[in-house]
């Protein structure tokens, strides 16, 4: 058996209740093996792979607070330090009822090689809770958060781990956790990202990821010789990654017909209207039918009662943001009978590694998340930049860094493709370029 089999079976073995951890590993393991292969007796002699799937350290907590009712409530923290060859543990917090260790895991593990491709000293970790923020009045909100940072912030800090937005966190969530970590801690440093404009945060970083997919995804299809003004765009997803990636990818010309949330999604086929949106999602916290109430071009369906999803419309590029495995093998069919063009991920691991392949296999350009993805933190490491400088950039400037940090890891993944003869698989590449960078400082700072 070869060396990546050998610690493939290991980890499954290892972490046999963490399917989306296994997952993660299996496809990043998949795409490494001609690079393994390459150094295999130095690696396996380094124990490289096992190294790189065992978190450094990971702690799991409990989240007491009390609700508007004056009932006491318990949920369960997370924070998985994941590597730090690189540079600090960096990766948001995710706040989502699914939330579990195995989950936390493979997100921690996705986020070590998307952090190295932005080509900043990030090194990879993540967090979260198995809270649900939905329907929680704003004292509810930062009773937990409050809580939560109250256990989290014995190991955090902005030179050793450095949390931030993701699923069911944005800045509202963010601006509790850090007046909990200034009070507690009794410093006033860039521990968190994602922070409002007023305390610290950067311009730009709300619209990072979602913008920053755009990025990609026009560099994409311009290096395969096709224009992204003018085609049809299906995005999933109501929240930070897909509303700033249709108002990107509409201020590009293409015309977005769809969104979700987790009860049902819209067709608009006159496009979608991002202010709108941004008043039901991010203002009133409400529900898609909101949007279908006071929009007359726009069609809701109910996902439960019909069965359906945004992938049944006929589009030229989808652009799943919303969750891990929301695309799979069936969606990936009708996509492709639809004439789909190219596949970029916003959300983590949204596509099923059945769906990829089937992608893959009939031609079109598939864009993984931790490439796809990776403006969000990029944009978070910018932040952190200012905090060290104490000073705050412009929006022109730091949308000029995040643009040629993407379109910079749309050519290392490409490179990194061909070097190995897998031309035109990012997938392949992202991996390769991202594990590269860890491996060779994992092996000059020694057994750690
Ligand atoms: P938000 O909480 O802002 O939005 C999430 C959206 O996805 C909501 O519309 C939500 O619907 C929907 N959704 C969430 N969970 C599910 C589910 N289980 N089933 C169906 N729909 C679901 O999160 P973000 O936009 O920040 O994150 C979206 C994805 O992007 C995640 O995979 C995240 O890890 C990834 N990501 C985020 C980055 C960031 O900077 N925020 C950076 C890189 C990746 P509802 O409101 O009904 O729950
Ligand atoms: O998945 C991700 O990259 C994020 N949720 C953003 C992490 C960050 O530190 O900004």
């Amino acid at each position: 058996m070869s060396y990546v089999d050998e610690v493939l079976e290991l980890v499954k073995k290892k972490n046999a209740s963490e399917p989306e951890f296994i997952q993660a590993v299996t496809e990043v393991f998949e795409s490494l093996k001609p690079v393994i292969e390459a150094n295999e007796e130095k690696y396996k002699r380094e124990a490289i792979l096992e190294r790189i799937t065992e978190p450094e350290r990971q702690f799991k907590f409990r989240v007491p607070w009390v609700d508007d009712k004056g009932q006491v409530r318990v949920n369960t923290g997370y924070r998985v330090q994941f590597n730090s060859a690189i540079g600090p543990f960096k990766g948001g917090i995710r706040l989502h009822p699914s939330v579990n260790i195995g989950i936390i895991k493979f997100l921690g593990f996705e986020q070590i090689f998307k952090n190295s491709l932005t080509s900043l000293p990030i090194g990879g970790g993540k967090g979260g809770s198995d809270f649900d923020p939905k329907g929680k009045s704003d004292r509810e909100i930062m009773a937990f958060c409050q809580s939560f940072m109250t256990e989290l912030c014995k190991y955090i800090g902005a030179d050793t781990d450095v949390p931030a937005g993701d699923i069911g966190t944005g800045a509202r969530e963010i601006g509790f956790m850090f007046g909990q970590y200034k009070r507690i801690r009794g410093l006033y440093e860039g521990v968190l990202t994602g922070k409002g404009l007023s305390y610290g945060g950067s311009l730009a970083r709300t619209e990072a990821t979602g913008y920053g997919l755009l990025y990609f995804t026009n560099e994409m299809l311009k290096s395969n010789g096709i224009e992204l003004a003018g085609k049809t765009v299906a995005v999933s997803g109501a929240g930070n990654v897909a509303i700033y990636a249709i108002q990107k990818a509409q201020q590009l010309g293409a015309k977005v017909v769809t969104c979700s949330d987790s009860t049902g999604w819209i067709y608009d086929p006159e496009g979608i209207d991002v202010a709108l949106l941004r008043e039901v999602k991010e203002v009133k916290r409400a529900r898609l039918t909101e949007y279908a109430a006071a929009r007359k071009s726009a069609q809701y369906h109910d996902k439960a009662s019909e069965g359906t999803n945004q992938w049944t419309i006929k589009v030229d590029i989808a652009l799943p943001c919303a969750t891990q495995n929301e695309l799979n093998i069936d969606d990936a069919k009708t996509l492709v009978a639809n004439g789909v063009i190219a596949v970029a991920e916003g959300a983590n691991m949204p596509t099923t590694i059945e769906a990829t392949k089937y992608f893959q296999a009939n031609g079109v350009l598939f864009a993984p998340g931790k490439a796809s993805n990776a403006g969000g933190v990029a944009t978070s490491a910018l932040e952190m930049s200012q905090n060290s400088e104490r000073l705050s950039w412009s929006f022109e400037e730091v949308d000029a860094k995040l643009q040629t940090i993407m379109v910079n890891i749309f050519h290392n993944a490409d490179k990194a493709a061909k070097k190995y003869g897998m031309e035109g698989n990012y997938v392949a590449g992202a991996n390769i370029a991202g594990f590269e960078k860890v491996v060779d400082a994992m092996l000059a700072q020694g057994v750690c």
